[in-house]
């Protein structure tokens, strides 16, 4: 009898020990999941985003060439995902500077820049425009959104327009050095006689950025207008080139950006001493530094538009056009 009893009181004592074993288990996975699954854990772990999920084997675009010979990809409407894009670019707290010139006349062309970047260039990003300009008292003040911001530069201006539109590249290069360099961390380099229909956000953003050129899309490299004389320092050779960029959209870091205006400013003041210029001024030379420094994005027309090309099929946005101008009457009177 005694025996019995003491076999029970064992049994007992292994079962107490194990539910105890049991629910210390239990309350260890309890935490365990709670860990994992705790809202506050994951936000902490992955801030998640509602996205489609690309498809390996479906191309983004079949109409126009998305990626170039080295890898560069070409910016169009639908091959990449802003969502994905400004939340990368938030984590970062990326600032983007944006340089217009606008000298003599072309100050009317301010406001109508402004207004409309504002309404579409990187909203939600940090942006500051610079304007640089010989008539600063011309420059309208402008209401810009939170965290935008608007630095006006007097500059010395030129007789030619065609000196106006090339010393861009060597004011370009100053302000990398005094300033760029401290204030943001890419940089958008356009004309100012546009304006912005549609969205440009961070999808531009990359080290070195050149926009194909609206009237020279597609054309064989023989019939692009590259500087064709050898004695200049942007000649291209007929059987050399790969696409033709627009002198009116160009971007990049800022040590990117040096380079390219420093060699720019440099050939031009090369060919001046032998009298001659290129044939598109500034934008012969742009060509001549990005063939032989190939840029690591490249923006599609849908980034500089001028409706004078029409709209073709594989343009599915405009989203910075040209604007209509008198060229005679803007360019030669003060
Ligand atoms: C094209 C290029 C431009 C440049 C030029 C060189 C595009 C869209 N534009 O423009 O970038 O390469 O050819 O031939 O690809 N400016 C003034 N005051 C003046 C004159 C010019 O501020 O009196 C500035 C202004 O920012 C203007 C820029 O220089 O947007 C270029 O001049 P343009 O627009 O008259 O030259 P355009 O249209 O031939």
């Amino acid at each position: 009898m005694s025996i019995n009893r003491a076999e029970k009181i064992c049994w007992k004592k292994c079962w107490i020990l194990n539910y105890v074993l049991a629910f210390l288990l239990f309350t260890i996975w309890c935490f365990s999941m709670m860990w994992r699954w705790h809202p506050v854990v994951v936000y902490a772990c992955k801030e998640q985003m509602i996205y489609s999920q690309p498809e390996s084997n479906k191309p983004t675009r079949s109409d126009v060439l998305i990626l170039s010979p080295w890898l560069a990809p070409i910016v169009w409407n639908g091959t990449y995902n802003s969502v994905i894009l400004n939340a990368q670019f938030h984590q970062r707290n990326v600032r983007v500077g944006i340089t217009v010139f606008a000298t003599k006349k072309y100050t009317i062309f301010v406001q109508n820049f402004i207004d409309t970047a504002e309404k579409y260039f990187m909203v939600g990003h940090k942006v500051t425009y610079y304007v640089f300009t010989d008539r600063v008292s011309d420059i309208p003040a402008i209401d810009l959104r939170e965290g935008r911001h608007l630095v006006v530069l007097q500059v010395p201006t030129y007789q030619r327009w065609q000196d106006v539109s090339m010393r861009r590249m060597e004011m370009i290069r100053h302000t990398s050095q005094e300033r760029f360099i401290n204030e943001v961390d890419y940089l958008v380099c356009v004309d100012v006689d546009m304006i912005f229909s549609d969205e440009i956000g961070v999808e531009i953003l990359s080290n070195l950025v050149g926009t194909l050129h609206p009237g020279m899309f597609s054309v064989p490299r023989e019939s692009c207008t590259y500087e064709r004389n050898p004695q200049s320092e942007a000649y291209i050779p007929t059987d050399d080139g790969d696409f033709y960029y627009a002198g009116g959209f160009f971007g990049g870091t800022i040590e990117e950006i040096y380079k390219l205006t420093n060699f720019c400013h440099n050939a031009m003041m090369a060919d001046q001493a032998k009298n001659i210029e290129a044939i598109w001024h500034d934008e012969s030379y742009l060509n001549k530094y990005l063939l032989y420094h190939k840029p690591t994005k490249i923006l599609s027309p849908e980034y500089l538009w001028d409706d004078d090309f029409g709209r073709p099929d594989y343009l599915k946005r405009r989203r910075f056009l040209a604007v209509r101008k008198n060229h005679y009457q803007i360019r030669n009177r003060r």
